[in-house]
Parts: C-alpha cells; structure tokens; sequence
C-alpha cells in the first residue's frame, strides 16, 4: 500500500551561527523548516514514500521550500498563496538555551483550506500523519487537518498524531479541547510527558491515559529519557543513545518519521521504537531543523558506534 501523506506549514529558517545574543551575530544559515515536511523528509531519507501538502507564498522562501522538499524525494502538493511564506529566527542564547521566534501570523502556511487536500492522496496512503500545529495557524487550517482525518477514516487509512503543542501559538485552555480530539480520532499518537498531561489533566500512566481515549499505539517521547509506548496492548520502554547535542529542534520529528518509516516498511513495535530513538539521536547532533535527519546508513554508523544501544 501507500506511503506517508502529510500537510502542514513549512516556513524558511533563519539561524545565527555561534553563541550569545542575535545582535552579535556574524553569520546566518537559510533553511527551511516545520514539523510535519520534517516528517516527510526523514520518511523520505529512511527509504519510503512521502508526499507533504501546504501552502507558500509566491516568494523566494516558497521556492526554496518546494526545491529542497523535491531535493529530497517528498511528493510535494505545493499551492501558491498570495500571502507571505512564515519565518523563523532561531539564534542560540547561551550554549544550552536556543530561541526561535515566529513570523507567521497570517502567513501563506496558515491559509491552508480543506480542498487544497486530495482526496485520491489521502485515500491511497498507507498513513496520515498530522500534528497539533495545524489546528493553531487559523480557523480553516484547523477545519483541513480534522477533514483530512475524516478522509481517512472513511478510506480506512491508518491516522498518525503527534500532539506537538506549541505555546507561543494559542493558550493551553484553547489547545486542549482541540488536540484532545484530534487524540480520540488517532490510532497512532506521539506525545511528550506534559503534552499528555495538557490533553488529559494531571495524573497517571500518560500512555495509558492517552490510550484510553481511542489510539491503538501511544508513544510517548521523554527526550534524553527516551520513550515508553503501550503498542496494542503491549508496554514498552526504550533508553535514549548517548550523543552530544547540538541542536535538539527536531528531534521529536526525526523520532516519529523512525517510527513511522519503519511502519510503513512493515516492522514490529520494538524494531519501530529503536529506529525512533537512533534517528532522534542523530538529528540532535546537528544544526537546522531538518538537515540532521538520518538516512538507514547513518543510523547503522551511529549504532555501531555506540555500545550503550538498547533494544
Ligand atoms: O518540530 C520542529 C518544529 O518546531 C519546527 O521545524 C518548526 O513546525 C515548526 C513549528 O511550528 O514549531
């Protein structure tokens, strides 16, 4: 069956070089980033199928965006909007402290409408995979991500979430109810420990929890930690790989494109969960957003490299 269909705003990425406050820095990257083209990618590098869907603006940033997805063998459904593409300004405070700013309010990313979805994608992939962001950018990119969730269902298509809440887009009281619903439609959800506790309120096992309200598989991601998921019933637990970090802007991303290119390839939960922890650990020992995602080559330097490997 199909592969990986995705949506969501991806925005360009600039990121100061070096250390301390953005007034001193001296040199500039320009990338692209956002969580869900994130995912794509790293399905992409790791060997399987992904097609991204969203919206940039008719400006040098959106070009770029639609090249280097190409570049990287995603599908891209692109649609030129007239507004701007969004923005982030990433700059590294102090060695353990990074800062990223938005510009993306009104953006072309957040002008994303249910019929920019098609139908014939969703219905021949092998997942949907959606997150917590999309629902915050407006009022219609919310109305697309539950329609293509329904698209789904109707064709029996698997729906993966990852609740990513982000705060600096909407309050916890407005996310709540929204991301709580997107769960309860999900059979595959990745959570952090607090975005599960923002979903269900304080207490308990958060897989648990999370798996209570519907979803066959919950995993949550604890970052140095690593994660613990309840797959069809079934605990687990998998230790985090010892590695320098970097950078650990998306991470969580690379974790769930291990997971779920490994789904789609057919793999067991416990394989999954190993690709996950290996590929979040090796997109941390890189700059940028999505440039650290691993190919099946880095993650089996990375394993052999390592003796604290643990699945
Ligand atoms: O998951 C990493 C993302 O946070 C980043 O690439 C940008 O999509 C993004 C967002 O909205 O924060």
């Amino acid at each position: 069956s199909g592969g990986l269909v995705t949506l969501g705003e991806t925005m360009g990425l600039v990121a100061a070089d070096g250390i301390g406050s953005l007034e001193f820095a001296r040199g500039f990257a320009f990338g692209i980033g956002g969580a869900e083209s994130n995912v794509a990618i790293g399905v992409a590098r790791l060997g399987g199928s992904a097609t991204w869907i969203g919206r940039v603006g008719r400006d040098a940033t959106g070009d770029l965006i639609e090249r280097r997805l190409r570049g990287e063998g995603v599908r891209a459904t692109v649609i030129r909007d007239s507004s701007f593409t969004g923005l982030m300004v990433k700059h590294r405070r102090t060695a353990g402290l990074l800062h990223v700013d938005y510009h993306r309010a009104g953006s072309a990313g957040s002008r994303l409408v249910p019929a920019d979805v098609p139908a014939a994608a969703v219905r021949s992939a092998g997942i949907l995979h959606v997150t917590g962001i999309t629902p915050a950018l407006s009022g219609t990119a919310r109305e697309t991500v539950f329609h293509a969730v329904e698209a789904a269902h109707a064709a029996g298509v698997t729906v993966s979430v990852d609740v990513n809440y982000r705060s600096k887009l909407w309050s916890s009281y407005d996310a709540a109810p929204v991301l709580r619903d997107l769960v309860t439609r999900a059979q595959v959800v990745f959570a952090g420990p607090d975005e599960a506790e923002l979903v269900l309120g304080p207490g308990g096992n958060p897989a648990e929890r999370l798996a209570g309200l519907g979803p066959s598989e919950v995993v949550i991601k604890d970052g140095a930690r690593g994660c613990t998921a309840l797959i069809e019933g079934e605990r687990h637990a998998v230790k985090a790989l010892e590695v320098t970090v970097v950078d650990p802007v998306g991470a969580g991303d690379a974790f769930v494109a291990g997971y779920l290119a490994d789904r789609l390839a057919g793999a067991g939960p416990a394989a999954r969960l190993g690709t996950a922890i290996a590929a979040g650990a090796f997109a941390v020992t890189f700059p940028g957003d999505c440039e650290g995602l691993p190919t099946r080559p880095d993650l089996e330097s990375l394993l052999s490299a390592t003796d604290n490997v643990s699945r």
